[in-house]
């Protein structure tokens, strides 16, 4: 017989290279150390750094301040909306949903739709899936605090912690996956689509998936979200210099660079960019670069795709899920789906 094919599954959230058989079993291939992926995203052009370099310990602070801003509405709303209808999400998701949350953050999301669960004949088993182990003890602390749940952590990437969740489900459990916020909008589309479909490999028909998603909305609005007067995305962005040459012995002038959120109307994504003020060398010996920064280069660091409705259920159905439920807030654009394994 011969081997079933192996395609590369985006891998944003650690960097390194995943791949997966056509039956759905994910084989990990050597992983890519920070300094080589920093190196060969800096080699590209346009210049990149990978998106979730900007979560050390300094970023995931400046990250939490950005969804407190008054210019980055969609927290807000989701919690709002986690708050009002998560009675009926998990009435949905069946009398004994084994929940999983991939990317927690801080675990404050999750508390949120299960503060009220209600007193069940056993506690509901809640699984936390994330790279990183502080984010983990975190979240997991929080989410300790709330009566009737049995909580465990998973440090994996999304699609290894979810085959361990998968493999001690209990019989007459139903699967709740949320993946919440708009992390779905920091995958491109190819990427999104093979996540989404990696994640139906894993469920069963009638088991859920609880996904939000950031909405197109005007230009003006989105560079604000993404281009705050007060300046926190600006330091959150520039921050990955700090990480840079902290961490792999980098000279970048941080006066010497500037952020940049621009709207890509044909990708329907925001961009963020840190851009050169001058014709510039800067080294990075820990990835064994020397670079020569044109002024008014750039260098990419991160996507935020941003969705219409009608293109978001669709996106859902195409990996294998039909919509059953959805809740909107107009003003900060944002979109939460209910969305079953069909
Ligand atoms: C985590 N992610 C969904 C955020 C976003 O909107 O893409 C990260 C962020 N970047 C700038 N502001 C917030």
């Amino acid at each position: 017989m011969s081997p079933a094919p192996i395609r590369l599954v985006a891998a944003p959230s650690t960097g390194e290279h995943q791949a997966s058989t056509s039956t759905g079993v994910s084989v990990p291939t050597a992983p890519r150390s920070f300094a080589e992926e920093v190196g060969a995203s800096l080699r590209e052009r346009p210049r990149r750094l990978p998106a979730h370099a900007l979560y050390d310990a300094l970023g995931s602070s400046l990250f939490d301040a950005i969804c407190h801003l008054p210019w980055y509405p969609i927290t807000r709303a989701e919690t709002t909306l986690l708050r009002q209808h998560g009675r009926s999400i998990l009435e949905a998701a069946g009398r004994h949903p084994r929940v999983v949350e991939l990317g927690p953050g801080n675990g404050e999301k999750l508390a949120t739709l299960l503060h009220d669960v209600e007193a069940r004949e056993r506690p509901v088993d809640v699984h936390l899936v994330d790279v990183s182990a502080t984010a983990l003890d975190v979240a997991s602390a929080r989410l300790r605090r709330l009566p009737g749940l049995a909580i465990r952590t998973h440090v994996a990437r999304y699609e290894v912690g979810l085959r361990d969740v998968v493999a001690t489900r209990q019989p007459g459990e139903t699967l709740l996956v949320a993946f919440l916020g708009s992390n779905i909008g920091n995958f491109d589309p190819p990427e999104a689509a093979a996540l989404l479909a990696d994640i139906r490999r894993v469920m069963q028909r009638g088991d859920t998936l609880l996904i939000g998603a950031d909405l197109v909305k005007p230009t003006a609005q989105l560079q604000l979200a993404y281009d705050d007067p007060l300046g926190v995305t600006a330091a959150f962005n520039s921050n990955l210099l700090v990480r840079l040459n902290r961490e792999l012995g980098g000279d970048f002038d941080l006066e010497r660079f500037a952020h940049d959120a621009r709207w890509n109307p044909a990708a329907q994504r925001m961009e963020m960019h840190l851009v050169s003020l001058a014709l510039q060398r800067v080294h990075l010996p820990g990835a064994g670069l020397t670079i020569d920064f044109q002024a008014g280069e750039t260098i990419w660091t991160e996507s935020s795709y941003k969705y219409e409705p009608a293109q978001f259920v669709e996106t859902l159905w195409n990996a294998g899920f039909v919509p059953a439920g959805s809740w909107r807030d107009d003003e900060a654009g944002f979109l939460l789906t209910l969305a079953a394994a069909r």
